[in-house]
């Protein structure tokens, strides 16, 4: 199997180790299996974070993405030459969502909320055009940008007598998750999200990745979006693991794996 490469989306590893001390400390190249690692992958058009990890739920976390899951699964055995033990893993894929708003959308809203009629609407619903494209491909074929905090969780969508997602009208979904992106563009900027679906892939239905460089930021946009109904009624959640994201070597460096070079 050379290549495994789903029709829609980017399969997503979150990976979280942790040092085995006693291995390290006898191998000073160690982080040079993990820097390797990194490099053939993204010398193989991939992406990989690397997090040095908050909390002892992990030392090192990983996140990798791209096109081909048999490369990212190469990059997950790569690593395990380093002195690491694997603490949690987690599998996703990149999707585009299901309620984004339709050009037909866009138009009622700027003709009956903002007033905007003939030519001007054209010009705008050509910005809009533009704006969403790239906004929509950058969901499903992202590259995440280096921030100095990351916190991952996954979570679902509750299934409950009185309170089924799933039960609800496609309509009533799509009104409510435009309630949740207003929340979340009140955030644009100050925070990266990168929602990816993993039902029938991992234990949870979606992997959260969110990126900032303020860490009060993470917990300001996770606890009001407590109070949206989608996540007050809606969502629940598994395990977050937050660290510091850094380049590979540093991040190597500062939890205990050295390579040549950082051996000083
Ligand atoms: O299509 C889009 O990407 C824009 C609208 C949007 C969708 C469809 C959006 C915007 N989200 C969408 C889907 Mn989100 N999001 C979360 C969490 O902790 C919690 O309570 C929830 C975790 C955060 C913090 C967040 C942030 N979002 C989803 C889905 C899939 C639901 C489904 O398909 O049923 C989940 C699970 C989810 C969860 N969301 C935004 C944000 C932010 C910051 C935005 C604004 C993005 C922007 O416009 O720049």
């Amino acid at each position: 199997m050379e290549h495994v490469n789903p029709s829609v989306g980017w399969g997503v590893l979150h990976l979280y180790y942790r040092v085995d001390r006693e291995r390290a400390e006898r191998d000073a190249g160690a982080g040079k299996h993990v820097v390797d690692a990194f490099a053939a992958l993204e010398a193989d058009g991939h992406q990989a974070l690397a997090v040095a990890m908050l909390g002892h739920k992990a030392d090192l976390g990983v996140i990798a993405l791209g096109p081909d899951l048999a490369r990212l699964q190469r990059f997950q055995a790569e690593l395990l030459a380093a002195p690491l033990e694997p603490v949690y893993s987690y599998v996703s894929l990149t999707e585009q969502s299901e309620y984004g708003a339709t050009e037909g959308e866009e138009r009622t809203r700027l003709a009956s909320e903002e007033g905007v009629t003939g030519d001007e609407l054209e010009a705008r619903l050509d910005v809009w055009r533009d704006r969403i494209e790239h906004y929509r491909e950058n969901r499903v074929h992202p590259r995440l940008p280096m921030k100095n905090c990351c916190c991952f969780y996954p979570m679902s969508k509750r299934r409950a007598a009185e309170a089924n997602w799933y039960e609800l009208p496609f309509d009533d979904r799509k009104e409510l998750m435009a309630g949740h992106a207003r929340v979340g563009r009140t955030y644009a900027g100050r925070v990266l999200q990168l929602i990816t679906g993993s039902t029938g892939i991992d234990d949870w239905e979606w992997g959260v990745t969110l990126l900032a460089d303020d860490p009060a930021a993470l917990k300001e946009i996770v606890y009001e979006m407590r109070f949206d109904p989608v996540s007050a009624r809606y969502a629940e959640f598994g395990p977050f693991f937050t660290g510091l994201v850094l380049e590979p070597a540093d991040a190597c460096a500062r939890v205990g794996l050295t390579s040549e070079d950082h051996a000083r």
